[in-house]
């Protein structure tokens, strides 16, 4: 590599440019896939890419874009590549940005900007704006490449940046002039780099270990939480060994479903409040602390004094709500091996522990059986969801992309999954608009048929992006839960003038906004419609969209999470 002098363009010798530097360095690194938006400057960049072979997604709208660079991110464990034009499609593309380093997805959002001697003199030019400063705390990191010959050790750092440690989302600003800039074709093939290695194992302290092991031998009452970070980590047979060796109950977070499949006997999915209660020592495997599990303490946990055992590569991650009794510091893959390694002679949990989840599991199903087999007409949401949970059921290998409120919440503890990495949804911000860009980015990365359980009011986030999703022709099945609003369809404006602040137009047909891209759209009342109508989009993998009519007085505020709602001390409406 020779990058030590800025590159004379040779006289004679065949010569690249920015636009080819920076493709050659993104597949050199296995990326063969850009989401993105097409304009000044990165138009060409984005035809260029598509002509060297690469896989060029071009959205309606940055946001969903960047959400697919995020979950193919998520998916792959390379980084998502995201490419947008200046200042509003940057700002666009930001949100989503902000949004996988929030849940820890390795994403990079390369944007084009103007030129730098304008911009910071404010002098006005096209889409000013000074990207790098603003991208800065929203993410990772963030880098400027001013000289073509820098492009590969840029593109290396921003790889690095977004998978090692605690994957998230980078930066990259990407100058129109840069792009433009020639150089010797020879020595810009020599400046590229191969990120070698990119996200370094990372063994746990022996002594940490021995603590953590000590801490789970005193356990009577042991628990293991699953999350993101253990689906993420792609290490799925070393976590169930684990477990299974271990006797312990576990509990998937929202995205760990399927990681061991949730009909597994040690599966305390659905006796959550009863293990979270009652557990004394508790292993984290990367899953948080946060508002998703009350910050570890309060009602949800109970009375008993608990023990925490946290698998993260984030050291900082350690006593961030609570104090953590044995902090294990590593890559899941290493720590959990290290576990397994030194367990030796195991003693499963006291049955009193295990028998009492076990029962509560079976209670809790057998009283959600026959809710989930109702016909009714228009739907609930147990009838529509017993209906798509045997679709997944009979379809294992499909990818179930999930966002709304109650849609979310009902489908997240209905809806069984069966394998690692198929549920994808609102995350760690409840962020709604996910919805169309993960399901696009699924189907394009695994080929998989993916179904998308929306909310009305969260499909209207991404809606647009159907048409993309008929331009690829991906095999994506998009179910639209219409109750007519937010919440619920029932909500009035007191003094009479205006329709209420969470309600939609009644009875709205989003099967026709399929229809008007060529894809298949049709309207299903009830459960067994629902079911025919579903099972015969994901057999015959034609982009479709179904207009799932429920009940509009069938929700509820916030779905399960009512009660973050701020109350007024003076009235409610
Ligand atoms: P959930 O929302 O499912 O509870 P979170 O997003 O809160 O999960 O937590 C994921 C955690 O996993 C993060 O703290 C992150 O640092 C950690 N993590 C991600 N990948 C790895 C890995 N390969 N090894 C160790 N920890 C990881
Ligand atoms: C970017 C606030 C949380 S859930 C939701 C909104 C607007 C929609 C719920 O209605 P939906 O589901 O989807 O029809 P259902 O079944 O209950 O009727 N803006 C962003 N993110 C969030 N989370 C919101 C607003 C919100
Ligand atoms: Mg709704």
């Amino acid at each position: 590599m020779n990058i030590t002098s800025a590159a004379p363009v040779a006289q004679t010798g065949p010569l690249t440019d920015g636009f080819h530097l920076l493709i050659d360095a993104l597949q050199m690194n296995g990326i063969n896939t850009i989401y993105g938006v097409p304009g000044i400057p990165v138009t060409d960049l984005g035809r260029m890419a598509q002509a060297a072979g690469m896989r060029v997604i071009s959205f309606r709208h940055e946001q969903h874009a960047g959400n697919a660079a995020a979950i193919a991110g998520y998916l792959t464990k390379r980084p998502g590549v995201c490419l947008t034009v200046s200042a509003p499609g940057f700002l666009n593309g930001l949100t989503a940005l902000a949004n996988a380093n929030t849940n820890c997805f390795p994403m990079i959002l390369i944007s084009g900007s103007s030129e730098r001697e304008i911009v910071d003199l404010q002098q006005g030019d096209y889409e000013e704006m000074d990207q790098l400063a603003i991208a800065k705390p929203l993410c990772k990191a963030a880098y400027r490449v001013l000289r073509a010959q820098d492009i590969g050790i840029a593109v290396a750092r921003a790889i690095r940046a977004a998978v090692s440690g605690r994957p998230g989302g980078v930066y990259l600003d990407v100058p129109a002039s840069l792009l433009g800039q020639a150089m010797d074709a020879a020595e810009g093939a020599a400046s590229l780099v191969k990120v070698i290695d990119p996200d370094p194992a990372q063994l746990p302290a022996p002594d940490a270990v021995a603590r953590a092991l000590d801490v789970l031998r005193g356990a009577k009452r042991p628990l293991i939480i699953l999350g993101k970070g253990a689906a993420y980590a792609q290490v799925d047979d070393t976590i169930r060994a684990f477990v299974e060796k271990s006797g312990i109950p576990y509990l998937p977070m929202s995205m760990a479903k399927g990681l061991l499949p949730d009909t597994h006997a040690q599966s305390a999915g659905a006796a959550r409040s009863l293990a979270l209660k009652e557990a004394d020592v508790v292993v984290m495997i990367g899953a948080r602390l946060n508002w998703l599990l009350s910050h570890g303490k309060g009602k949800t946990w109970g009375r008993a004094a608990k023990k925490f055992i946290q698998i993260d590569i984030e050291p900082k991650e350690m006593d961030s709500n609570v104090e953590i009794a044995a902090p294990l510091v590593g890559d899941i893959g290493s720590c959990v091996t290290a576990l397994l390694d030194g367990m030796g002679d195991w003693t499963s949990p006291p049955a009193d522990w295990t028998d009492a989840i076990r029962a509560k599991v079976e209670a809790n199903v057998a009283r959600m059986a026959p809710k989930l087999q109702n016909n009714n007409d228009p739907m609930d949401y147990h009838g529509a969801l017993g209906a798509l949970k045997k679709i997944i059921a009979d379809r294992p290998e499909a990818i179930l992309v999930n966002e709304g409120a109650n849609t979310l919440d009902f489908a997240r503890s209905i809806i069984d999954m069966h394998q690692p990495r198929k549920r994808l949804d609102v995350g760690t911000w409840g962020v709604m608009g996910i919805g169309m860009g993960f399901a696009i980015a699924a189907a394009v990365e695994t080929g998989k048929p993916v179904l998308a359980v929306e909310g009305d009011s969260a499909f209207g986030f991404s809606g647009m992006e159907i048409e993309t999703i008929c331009r690829y022709d991906l095999p994506v099945c998009i179910v639209v839960f219409n109750n007519n609003g937010i919440y619920r369809g029932t909500d009035v404006d007191p003094t009479g003038r205006d329709p209420g602040t969470t309600v939609f137009v009644k009875d709205s047909r989003y099967d026709l906004m399929m229809q008007a891209f060529g894809g298949e759209g049709v309207t299903a009342t009830n459960p067994d419609e629902l079911h025919r109508a579903v099972a015969q989009a994901m057999d015959s993998g034609k982009p479709t969209l179904i207009n799932a009519v429920i009940d509009p007085e069938a929700g509820t505020e916030s779905g399960r999470i009512g009660n973050l709602n701020p109350q007024s001390v003076v009235s409610k409406p």
